[in-house]
């Protein structure tokens, strides 16, 4: 009995003993190459002051997330009956219950400075347009929804928002500015892009936005803010939610 504990102890000894020297092999490798890009010199042209693995990694990242968008890259679109009846609902920054519906109107700065209050009946005015596509969020699921409003690119000709849409970003916020997303110019006026107040051919459930939010199919989940509060623009980028906790500013498809 006791011999065998004793040859039991020496294997555990043994595989302990390899497996710390392992680690420590694979901690040193990793240590050296941190310390070799680290004393790269930054180049301050070409790679905007960091080094070439480092800006290897950040280019491989645009390439997949920044695909130069153009008109004609369409997302896939599909038929009513495909749409899930019961989409989950996911995320839930500034769409709680202190929210007033029969006040809201949809606050617009323009670029003089004035802000247009629109209401609901207003927007629906306007001309409607549906999609059903394969929404995807960026936790690695997706559900083909169905939705329907107006193209941002009419909502903007309506109310001859030009000068705004000449800048480079647009920034929309909920009510109570907890969740906030920014969009470049290019996705925004993209001809799938809609201020959206219908699902299912309903009135937005509570819970996916109402009484407007944004779908951008070009775009992540993230990107499409529901219970859209305030509209505004600028030539910077505006603030984004999650690119502040270090998601990709475009986060496009
Ligand atoms: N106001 C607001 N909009 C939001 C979010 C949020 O937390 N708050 N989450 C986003 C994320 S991560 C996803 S995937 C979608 C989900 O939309 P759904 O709940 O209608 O399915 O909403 C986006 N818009
Ligand atoms: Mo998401």
């Amino acid at each position: 009995m006791k011999e065998e504990e004793d040859i039991t102890r020496k294997r555990l000894n043994r595989k302990t003993f390899i497996s710390f020297g392992v680690f420590t092999a694979l901690n040193t490798a990793a240590v050296l190459t941190w310390l070799r890009i680290k004393n790269l010199p930054p180049d301050n042209g070409l790679l905007g002051g960091v080094q070439k693995p480092v800006r290897d990694v950040l280019n491989l990242n645009e390439r997949i997330f920044n695909k130069t968008l153009s008109p004609d890259h369409r997302a896939k679109t599909y038929l009513k009956k495909e749409a899930l009846v019961n989409p989950r609902v996911n995320g839930d920054f500034g769409v709680g219950n202190d929210f007033n519906p029969v006040e809201w109107k949809l606050s617009v700065t323009k670029a003089s400075g004035e802000t247009l209050a629109i209401p609901l009946d207003e927007i629906k005015k306007l001309r409607k347009t549906e999609i059903v596509f394969d929404f995807k969020c960026i936790e690695g699921w997706s559900q083909v929804t169905w939705w329907a409003g107006v193209k941002f690119s009419d909502f903007v000709a309506a109310y001859h928002l030009d000068r705004e849409t000449a800048m480079k970003y647009v920034g929309m916020a909920t009510p109570d500015n907890e969740y906030y997303v920014g969009i470049d110019m290019p996705s925004a006026l993209h001809p799938q892009t809609l201020l959206c107040y219908e699902m299912n051919g309903a009135p937005l459930p509570m819970e996916h936005g109402f009484p407007l939010r944004l779908i951008i199919p070009v775009k992540y989940g993230i990107k499409n803010i529901k219970r859209i509060g305030t509209m505004y623009f600028d030539n910077e980028r505006t603030p984004d939610y999650w690119f502040e906790r270090g998601y990709d500013y475009y986060s496009g498809l």
